[in-house]
């Protein structure tokens, strides 16, 4: 495939959403790349996905979803994801900037809600068909940090609400991929301002760019 797939990881408030949008902005105004750039996430990358992320997250305490079935639509969301989309970019030459992929199901419903992570594994295979990222950032912060600056927004969907346990397991769950991936994962810390992370990440992607042998004219952001 011909582009590549940089993947945005991490808890609930680690900043994700933030950084992939200053990335997406920076590299639209550098003259980096000549190839298009998308942005996308998971769940709801989508119309398909769009209407299982609603069914994923909605709060309705009336309505009990088990393990298995987020799984299987976690998982559906992604098959639709890869093959209606994630694929035709990457063939077509795009660099896409995706908002969480296989790691997270690895990390919330293998290390969180405790279902066997071979059976994770299998389910993501059959969902990407082998694929995965080129670039994982993980971006590293205090779990209750994170859980903050998320209520501060108030509203908090399904997953958001489940206890302080589930989220330090899936943040132990990220920390022991990105130790089996290291040359697939890098760990960002983010614990700090936004500034600081977005000029860390910077300087990982456009390593990495000139490693893919796209040419470098970027200014470095201010
Ligand atoms: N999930 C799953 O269980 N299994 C799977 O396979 C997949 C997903 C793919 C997706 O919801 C949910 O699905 C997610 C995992 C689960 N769990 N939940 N809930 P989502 O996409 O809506 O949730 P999210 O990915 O966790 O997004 P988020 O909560 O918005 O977090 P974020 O994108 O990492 O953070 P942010 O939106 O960029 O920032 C959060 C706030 O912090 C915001 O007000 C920012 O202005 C502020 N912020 C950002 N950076 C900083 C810094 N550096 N300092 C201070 N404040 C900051």
């Amino acid at each position: 495939m011909k582009g590549k797939l940089i993947v945005f990881e991490g808890v609930e408030g680690a900043g994700k959403t933030t950084q992939m949008q200053r990335l997406i902005h920076l590299l639209q105004a550098s003259c980096f790349l000549k190839v298009r750039l998308m942005a996308t996430r998971e769940p709801g990358g989508t119309e398909l996905g769009r209407r299982l992320r609603h069914l994923l997250l909605k709060q309705d305490p009336g309505e009990f979803v088990s393990d298995r079935a987020e799984l299987f639509m976690y998982a559906a969301d992604r098959a639709q994801h890869v093959e209606t989309c994630l694929k035709p970019e990457l063939f077509k030459g795009t660099i896409v900037l995706c908002d969480r992929f296989t790691d997270s199901t690895i990390a919330y419903q293998g290390y969180g809600r405790g279902i066997d992570l071979n059976l994770i594994k299998q389910l993501n295979d059959i969902a990407t068909g082998g694929l995965q990222s080129d670039l994982t950032l993980w971006l590293d912060i205090n779990v209750e940090a994170g859980l903050a600056r998320v209520r501060s927004r108030g509203g908090c969907d399904r997953i958001e609400q489940a206890d302080l346990k589930f989220h330090q397991r899936v943040q132990q769950g990220f920390a022991g991929l990105a130790g089996e991936n290291k040359s697939r994962i890098v760990r960002i810390d983010g614990d700090r301002t936004e500034d600081e992370v977005a000029r860390e990440i910077q300087a990982i992607v456009t390593r990495k760019l000139e490693d893919w042998g796209y040419s470098n004219n970027t200014n470095s952001e201010k």
